[in-house]
């Protein structure tokens, strides 16, 4: 039998428009929801090869995150609910590219290189986010699933990190948690409880927490997980999907990138207020003072904030696990300086995606990783996990050092270890805050953030600027870097560089100096040197102040 004779009758029914060339790049396909359908037919067959690749239940999600509403996207989640491979994200690409008369060619490819056994059975696990787009799309995933024989459970609505538990618990035997969402709730539930049953009682104000759900599925989710959290957090939510639109003025991304606000929310001072991404897998705080000046406080904070309570509690416990904070070029300098030089926590820096981060987050006992936009979480390896639990459940422990290793116990099962999680990372943070009485002034006071400007420019091809040493130092164009170097020397505690994007067709500019005015000015000249020197198309950009 032709095992890729189904896919020829079908594959019709999905049709590449002409001439169009997509790129399975850092999170996944990205583009106008009108353009995808067969790249999603496309992944429901390569999720069915990378299942009979792994023996293991793979996970297909259709999001486009922060994205526009009118954009989509789609993911594949790995085994142990990793993000794919990176050899797979170039089938990937291949397959999505590929003219309808060379689709079986590709795949055929694909089985040879890998030698994927076509007669092991296949599983995927599919969700999807609250763009009126998504249903349909996500039935061109199954669509293509069944045509390769696939078996599928489609979940329906879900997070992007809850998509990565279930594939997670499912390859685990559900070792790592039940693979439902109530199995979800529960676990994050329980361990949220217990963590803050350690502080008898607490002011009211300290519970109250203003939610700005993007518009988007974090939103649902939180609503549906709230009854479970026995009222120990009083969630005001808002922008939950029931009037405004996707991440229109709102959401992780906006707040962060124009440090300013979600619309929707009716802020006080000193009010403590989060913002999710559109598909649940970031998170930022803020707030504003009595002065009215607004504080953020991003993905560094919320890093420097996890790290300084686990390193607390290693040393009550008397537990000699070592942790390290992994981040990357985005990472504001003074949070940088805070944890190497006054926690003494070793830091280091990878390239801008969450797969980089998580990569290098797995070489540590403890690793904590968080992009500056507010995606992250706490990677605990076998053995440090298996050392907490057994002094937690050692009952000739007393005192400090075992209510130390329980609470340590507890946070590792409020943490989704798979992904950085919206909701996972919220109760996380306000177990923390709960459990030291801090308000978020007192965690913003931590560190002061070095001023800082993100500006994008346009260039006719974004991949002529090539980079090294994390993204933070620019070896092509010629002599690109030298000039940016000349530049950081007029501005003190300034720090700069420039990438291509991997979401957008732009190159990023950052920079950081001692005031906002240094900042602007010196990300704007370094806007100038890239538009001369990579091949600038449109207006040149400008001073913005
Ligand atoms: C994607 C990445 C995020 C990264 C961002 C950078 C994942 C799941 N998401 O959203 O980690 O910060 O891209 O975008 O990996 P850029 O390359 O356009 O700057
Ligand atoms: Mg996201």
């Amino acid at each position: 039998m032709d095992y890729f004779e189904e896919t020829k009758k079908v594959s019709g029914q999905h049709p590449k428009p002409v001439g169009l060339v997509l790129e399975y790049g850092t999170a996944g396909f990205r583009a106008k929801a009108e353009q995808l359908d067969h790249v999603m037919y496309r992944m429901g067959l390569l999720a069915v090869l990378r299942s009979k690749k792994t023996a293991c239940t793979i996970g297909v999600m259709v999001t486009a995150s922060h994205n526009p509403e009118e954009d989509n996207g789609v993911k594949l989640v790995d085994p142990h609910g990793e993000m794919l491979a990176s050899d797979w994200e170039t089938y990937a690409t291949h397959l999505a590219n590929a003219e309808e008369q060379n689709l079986k060619s590709v795949l055929t490819n694909i089985v040879e290189k890998e030698s994927v056994n076509l007669q092991e059975v296949a599983r995927i696990f599919l969700g999807r986010d609250t763009r009126p787009s998504s249903q349909k799309l996500s039935q061109a995933v199954v669509d293509g699933v069944c045509d390769l024989g696939g078996a599928f459970q489609d979940y329906g609505l879900l997070s992007t990190p809850q998509l990565h538990y279930m594939v997670c618990c499912w390859n685990t035997m559900e070792q790592y948690g039940i693979a439902t969402v109530e199995g979800y709730y529960q676990k994050l539930a329980s361990a949220f409880i217990a963590l803050t049953n350690q502080i008898p009682s607490h002011p009211e104000e300290m519970r109250q927490l203003y939610v700005d759900g993007a518009n988007g599925i974090g939103a649902l989710k939180l609503k549906e997980m709230e009854p479970y959290l026995e009222k120990k957090l009083k969630l005001n939510l808002c922008n939950n999907g029931t009037t405004g639109k996707l991440n229109y003025l709102c959401g992780a991304d906006f707040v962060k990138v124009h440090q300013k606000p979600p619309q929707g929310l009716d802020m006080k001072a000193n009010e403590r207020c989060c913002s999710f991404d559109g598909d649940g897998d970031r998170i930022v705080y803020y707030y504003f003072d009595q002065s009215g000046c607004f504080h953020l406080l991003d993905g560094d904070k919320i890093a420097t904030l996890m790290t300084t309570f686990l390193k607390e509690l290693l040393a009550k416990a008397d537990l000699d696990l070592q942790i390290a904070v992994v981040q990357t070029a985005y990472a504001n300098g003074s949070s940088t300086r805070y944890i190497e030089d006054i926690m003494k926590v070793p830091v280091h820096c990878v390239n801008t995606g969450v797969k980089f981060l998580h990569h290098k987050a797995q070489e540590f006992d403890i690793g904590v990783y968080f992009e500056a936009n507010g995606h992250g979480t706490v990677l605990f390896s076998k053995a440090a996990e298996s050392k907490i639990r057994q002094m937690a459940q050692d009952e000739s422990q007393k005192g400090e050092k075992s209510s130390a290793a329980k609470v340590l116990e507890h946070t590792i099962d409020l943490i989704n270890q798979t992904v950085g999680d919206a909701i996972s990372d919220l109760l996380t943070i306000e177990a923390i805050l709960f459990i030291k009485g801090l308000t978020i002034q007192q965690w913003d006071l931590i560190y002061t953030d070095l001023p800082n400007r993100q500006l994008k420019v346009k260039v006719s091809d974004r991949h002529v600027i090539v980079t090294e040493d994390a993204g933070r130092r620019a070896v092509s164009p010629a002599g690109l870097q030298e000039n940016i170097d000349t530049l950081l020397k007029k501005y003190r505690l300034s720090r700069a560089f420039v990438r291509p994007s991997g979401t957008e067709d732009v190159v990023r500019v950052y920079a950081e100096a001692d005031t906002q005015i240094s900042a602007d000015t010196l990300a704007y000249e370094v806007s100038l040197v890239v538009y001369n020197m990579a091949g600038g198309v449109g207006e040149q950009p400008k001073l913005l102040h």
